[in-house]
């Protein structure tokens, strides 16, 4: 019960900017439910196929770059729709359509820089948490607020 979940990752440009506190908080707040964590630098290979999707596209090669250039800070979040719930509070992919109160929306201006990542349907959630996660990282645990969140 309410134990879906979705890949979350701040990328390069966020932790530089140091939103790893700002961008975890909002998830906190909203009643969502940290389940893994972990900083690192991907490998191409790794960025590649997270991104293997966008294989072939014009902005491809910038992207896997991009990602590649320092640490991330990658998540599983866990609750009640956090995958369609997450690409609402992380904003639209176009830079003039993520609206404030968004997180691409407060703190970025252009598409190659837009702070952070969120799967795009409960596939790909399972897909990309397999893909930075062992099994054995994800926790299973019970917040005592669980019952002031959920009805
Ligand atoms: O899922 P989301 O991150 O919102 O967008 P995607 O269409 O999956 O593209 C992945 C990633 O690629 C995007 O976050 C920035 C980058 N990108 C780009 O640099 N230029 C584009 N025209 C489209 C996407
Ligand atoms: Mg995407």
């Amino acid at each position: 019960e309410h134990s879906e979940r979705s890949f979350i990752m701040i990328k390069p440009d966020g932790v530089q900017r140091q939103l790893i506190g700002e961008i975890v908080s909002r998830f906190e707040r909203r009643g969502y439910k940290l389940v893994a964590a972990k900083m690192m630098t991907p490998s191409v290979q790794l960025a590649k196929q997270h991104y293997a999707e966008h294989d072939g596209k014009p902005f491809f090669e910038s992207l896997v770059n991009f990602l590649t250039s320092g640490p991330v800070f990658a998540m599983v979040w866990e609750g009640k729709d956090i995958v369609a719930t997450g690409r609402k509070m992380i904003g639209k992919t176009k830079p003039l359509e993520s609206d404030p109160g968004t997180i691409r929306g407060d703190f970025g201006i252009d598409v190659g820089r837009n702070i952070i990542h969120g799967s795009d349907s409960v596939d790909s959630a399972n897909r990309e948490i397999k893909l930075w996660f062992h099994a054995e990282d994800l926790n299973s645990w019970k917040p005592v607020t669980q019952g002031w969140i959920y009805e």
